[in-house]
């Protein structure tokens, strides 16, 4: 019987319309940097969503909200989720079609009168992107214990307020402790967001894991002058200092080549003048790589350069690790469990990792976790222009769906 289940892939469109209307930016994109009002407008939708689904809803002290369906036994869920927070040039799929297609899963299963033997659950977690409080997965890096509760709230974003006075102002300092339900078993569905399954026209990925991350904020202090004036040996130029370890980092990226990607995204420049000399610099450098041995590898590279051209310009140098991640892999059942029903539903698969963090690689600590990818249009994210096919978001929720019933039976 259920492996004529379907989902109904309109439903699962128009939700994420709606959903993508919630902090709607030019292009078709979406901005809810997290616990924003945006963000809380998105939360209260899709909490809504969840109880009229029927879910026991649940909402954790790093406000992670968790929806619940019961099974003929008791017991930890079955999980889907991922996020509804975005970049602030964010596109409606990352992390918003994991949680809505979990959403589908639960409104198909009702439809058709099936209760699975486990229960189910749908989450979304706090601040997946960590765009503007780091490090990124941060909310379910506390829900599997991997961050104490206290220091994720102390932290300080971008715009200097801290996690947990934008969790109080929004609404979302639930009473449920970080981690309950414990999960028996995690499937995240996620936009690939990188260009492979797109340029081969493979419609799933049976994601095996993902790859090592590495957050760095530079900051150079220097001396600001006259930028008619001062000579060029009398100058401590924290502007140059920052745009030469921005030139470094991607010279390492490309003398290691293979996986290793590096991307300085956030550079503020002070007193940012056209003739004034900077005096300082923050900014971010971002590492990764699939092999742990060559991200520490480039992670030394740049620190010595960067130690280096500081020294002879005269300026000094400080840093502070924004996150820190091993490369992880998927429980090899659960990517096997992927490919089949995959194949199993008539959709062509391929086995690959993630270039992108996702809160998957977080419960893979705490339980049997996998994902499912499904393409990125030019494999671009990020991006007001990110955008999936609908037949793949339809064999993407499907896949979903079947393997949550594996799991959950
Ligand atoms: O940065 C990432 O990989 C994710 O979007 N948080
Ligand atoms: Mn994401
Ligand atoms: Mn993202």
């Amino acid at each position: 019987m259920s492996t004529e289940l379907r989902i109904d892939a309109n439903r699962l469109a128009a939700r994420i319309e709606a959903l993508g209307a919630v902090g709607a930016i030019p292009g078709g994109g979406v901005c809810r940097l997290a616990l924003t009002d945006e963000d809380r407008a998105g939360r209260d939708l899709v909490q809504g969503w969840m109880r009229e689904l029927g879910l026991a809803v649940s909402i954790d002290a790093i406000g992670n909200v968790v929806g619940v369906r019961l099974g003929i036994e008791p017991g930890p869920p079955v999980m889907a989720g991922s996020h509804i927070d975005t970049v602030r040039t964010g596109g409606r799929f990352d992390g918003n079609l994991g949680v809505l297609a979990g959403l589908e899963v639960i409104q198909a299963l009702n439809d058709a009168k099936v209760v699975t033997r486990r229960p189910l659950a749908v989450a979304f977690f706090t601040n997946e992107e960590g765009a503007r409080f780091s490090p990124d997965m941060m909310g379910s890096l506390a829900y599997v214990g991997g961050l104490p509760l206290e220091n994720a709230l102390a932290t300080v974003g971008i715009d200097g307020e801290s996690v947990g006075d934008c969790l109080k102002k929004i609404g979302y300092q639930g009473p449920a402790p970080c981690g309950q339900p414990q999960v028996h078993a995690y499937v995240e569905l996620h936009v690939e967001q990188g260009p492979v399954l797109d340029l081969e026209g493979i419609t799933i990925g049976a994601v095996e894991g993902v790859q090592g991350i590495s957050w760095t904020e530079f900051t150079v202090l220097g001396l600001s002058n006259h930028a008619g004036t001062t000579p060029m040996r009398l100058r401590h130029d924290a502007g140059y200092v920052a745009c030469a370890i921005a030139h470094e980092a991607r010279e390492i990226a490309r003398s290691l080549g293979g996986d290793q990607v590096a991307t300085v995204g956030a550079i503020n420049l002070s007193p940012n003048l056209v003739n004034v000399i900077a005096n300082r610099a923050v900014f971010t450098v971002d590492l990764r790589n699939t092999g742990e041995g060559v991200l520490q590898q480039a992670e030394r590279r740049l620190h010595a350069f960067a130690g280096e051209i500081a020294a002879a310009e005269g300026v000094t140098l400080s840093h502070r690790v924004l996150a820190r991640f091993e490369p992880v892999s998927f429980d090899p059942a659960v990517v096997a469990l992927v490919e089949a029903t995959a194949r199993r539903l008539g959709h062509s698969v391929r086995r690959l990792p993630s270039g992108a963090g996702h809160d998957a690689q977080m419960l893979a600590r705490v339980c049997p976790a996998g994902m499912i990818f499904v393409p990125s249009v030019g494999g671009i994210s990020h991006n007001v222009k990110e955008f999936t096919a609908a037949s793949d978001l339809e064999a993407g929720a499907n896949v979903l769906l079947h393997t949550l019933l594996a799991l959950a039976n």
